[in-house]
């Protein structure tokens, strides 16, 4: 895959289904009563290992081109299946399905890629033993593949270390099968699509402050689930329509819950010009993004604002990488947990293209404004890594090669024909 310079991009794009939304849908989908219809479905292969490891728990799962229709059975209608579980490259099925299968009355194996095989799952195995769930390591490394044997659990009130969706969404989810009230705080607000996706599906479930708290259930009641565009794919475009000189993009559709929406804080704060249209506050918010090419600055970057843009940070490194001045990203050790260890990652591929760029335990430090050029990518088999060099490559002197490029198929399949659809309007 070879990229080059470019003068503009123009037009409209209109983003795929949200990642997290779309595991979510299929999810809370299987555990209720009845036929849930999900509209504009994420068909990335990390939710396609969701419906396939449902699937294999005998849900039945229709997936048509326009919607997909899952036939729950209710919170205690999954079987033992017959084969281990692969999630594939997803940690949000890993460790969603775990907080899941720990109160199932069968045992499950359930392992994923390499990358997964190497993201710890302690995170999860702790408070779910805590709760009464049996979950062992097979290779007793507090990594995948892992064996659960589900147990009657009992809730519990959790003071989560980390800033994590995913670990307060396993314990959410375990916390439907408890004998009692499950409270998880966090020490800043994590995404919140499972509180308000489970409260739509019925579940009793409140937050207080930094603290979700479910109460078991009788059962969950089928929905219709319209998922909005991810705005962590957005958020390539978002960049491209600033940092691209001659730009302006109409991006459609995005989901700009408050708790995802630390991209278009920050690249506002970085002197991003980005209007939002038709704003829908219904549900899960949602609002085109208008982006105009922008001359940007570096900023600071840290402390709660992180959660809510952790996934948009290798494309902010791009941002930062052109703006005037210095950027500083702190407070975002998670980053080393991810598909790849994405501040390496970023080091040495932001390097490579010419930027001056450190490392840190917690972030990265970015002297902005040196000349991109050309270099050949290793994307470690990380979607973001991949996407985040296809748009630094629009603006680098000479070609720029991403190795692995297909891994965009993760979260975006349709990634590159959307950026040559902006590159021919112009
Ligand atoms: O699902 P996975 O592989 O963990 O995907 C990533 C991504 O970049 O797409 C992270 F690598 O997104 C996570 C995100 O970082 C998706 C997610 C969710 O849907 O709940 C939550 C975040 O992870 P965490 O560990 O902070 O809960």
């Amino acid at each position: 895959m070879n990229i080059t310079k470019i003068n503009g991009l123009h037009g409209e794009v209109t983003i795929p289904g949200d990642k997290s939304i779309s595991h979510r849908a299929v999810m809370f989908g299987a555990l209720a009563k009845g036929t849930t219809e999900v509209r504009n479905f994420l068909q990335g292969a990390d939710c396609l290992s969701t419906i396939d490891c449902f699937r294999k728990l005998g849900i039945e799962i229709e997936n048509t081109p326009d919607k997909i229709l899952i036939h729950g059975k209710g919170l205690n209608g999954l079987s033992a299946p017959a084969v281990t579980l692969d999630t594939g490259n997803s940690g949000t099925t890993t460790r969603l399905i775990s907080g899941i299968l720990a109160a199932q009355p069968f045992e499950t194996t359930l392992t994923g890629d390499a990358s997964i095989q190497k993201r710890p799952m302690k995170r999860i195995i702790e408070p779910l033993s805590m709760m009464g769930a049996d979950i062992i390591s097979i290779n007793g490394n507090d990594c995948a593949p892992l064996r659960i044997t589900g147990k009657p659990l009992h809730g519990i009130d959790y003071h989560s270390k980390v800033a994590s969706a995913q670990v307060k969404s396993a314990i959410l989810l375990a916390g439907l099968y408890a004998d009692g009230e499950t409270r998880v705080s966090e020490p800043v607000i994590s995404r919140n699509h499972s509180e308000i996706m489970l409260c739509y599906f019925g579940a009793d479930v409140h937050t207080e402050g930094k603290t979700a708290i479910i109460k078991p259930q009788p059962d969950l009641t089928a929905q219709f689930v319209n998922v909005p565009g991810d705005i962590s794919s957005a958020a390539y475009f978002i960049a491209a329509g600033l940092i691209v000189p001659n730009s302006e993009i109409l991006i459609k559709n995005v989901g700009i819950n408050p708790t995802r929406d630390g991209i278009l804080k920050v690249a506002i704060e970085m002197g991003g010009d980005i209007t939002l249209l038709n704003e829908n506050l219904d549900g899960e918010p949602t609002a085109d993004i208008l982006v105009k090419s922008s001359s940007l600055h570096g900023i600071t970057i840290e402390g709660d604002i992180i959660p809510t843009l952790i996934d948009e940070l290798p494309i902010i490194n791009i941002m930062a990488a052109v703006a005037d001045g210095t950027t500083i990203i702190k407070d975002a050790a998670e980053l080393k947990v991810k598909e790849s260890n994405r501040i390496d990652v970023m080091v040495e591929n932001l390097s490579a293209m010419g930027a001056q760029i450190t490392g840190t335990d917690d972030g990265m430090i970015i002297e902005g404004g040196k000349e991109l050029h050309g270099s050949v990518i290793e994307t470690y088999a990380d979607h973001r890594i991949a996407m985040s060099f296809a748009i630094a490559a629009l603006i680098a002197d000479g070609e720029t090669i991403i190795n692995g490029r297909d891994v965009v198929n993760i979260s975006y399949p349709t990634f590159y024909e959307d950026l040559e659809k902006l590159k021919s309007y112009s």
